[in-house]
């Protein structure tokens, strides 16, 4: 069964809670990211953990020192998985995939960012970003629902690799990444919804349909 994601990029700590509740029977997990952190604290994760499996999303990039500590910041506050760069290299991917595996944790790496920037430079790159994450033990990637095509070549060179896509409502992404990916990560379409819970529900169905 593909997954859908909940971005909770909401940044007070009552509105994440009450969303969380909303959505919980129809998300798999959930994904926080600065916004949320930065306004109402670490320890949210352990907070929405209560809900369903929480996504560290610090975007972790940095030399593998510093990034191990972040990968270890966000696993001892209740992190299922961390996402980190991939374009960091394998030494940081490796560093952190060493910090997760300590906490059973996941690591996932973004090839290129969804956003129209994400072909500046990211795109030259990402298919190479792919092999190093696969080839350091990463769990999974994170790859653009607005660009189809090139998503379906991470996928070849993914392999079974867990992708999963951000992008679908807001960004313009398609569905249609539903295909090639594990799952769908979904923000604003959900949590600036007048229901979320509808929302929420509402994007099961299409993935239940798939
Ligand atoms: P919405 O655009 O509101 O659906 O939110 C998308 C979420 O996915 C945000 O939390 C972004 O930070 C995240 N995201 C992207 O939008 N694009 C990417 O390429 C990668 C991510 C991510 O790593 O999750």
């Amino acid at each position: 069964m593909k997954e859908l994601i909940l971005a909770l990029d909401v940044t007070e700590k009552e509105k994440a809670v009450d969303i969380a509740k909303d959505v919980a029977e129809f998300v798999d997990r959930i994904k926080v990211n600065y916004p949320l952190v930065l306004s109402t604290g670490i320890r949210m994760i352990k907070e929405l953990s209560a809900f369903k499996p929480v996504i560290a999303d610090f975007k972790i990039a940095d030399i593998p020192y510093t990034s191990s500590l972040i990968a270890r910041i966000a696993f001892e506050n209740g992190a299922e998985s961390v996402i980190a760069h991939g374009f960091v290299g394998s030494d940081t991917l490796d560093e952190v995939c060493n910090v997760a595996k300590e906490y059973g944790g996941k690591v996932y790496a973004v090839t290129e960012l969804s956003s129209p920037g994400g072909k500046e430079f990211m795109s030259a790159v990402s298919l190479r970003i792919v092999e190093i994450a696969r080839k350091v033990g990463c769990d999974g990637l994170i790859a653009p629902s607005t660009r189809i095509e090139r998503l379906r070549e991470i996928r070849e060179v993914a392999g079974d690799m867990e992708i999963l896509c951000p992008g679908i409502g807001a960004q313009g992404g398609s569905l249609e990444a539903l295909r090639y990916a594990d799952g769908i990560i979904v923000g604003r379409g959900i949590y600036t919804a007048e229901n979320p819970g509808k929302a929420a529900m509402e994007y099961r169905r299409v993935i239940e349909g798939v």
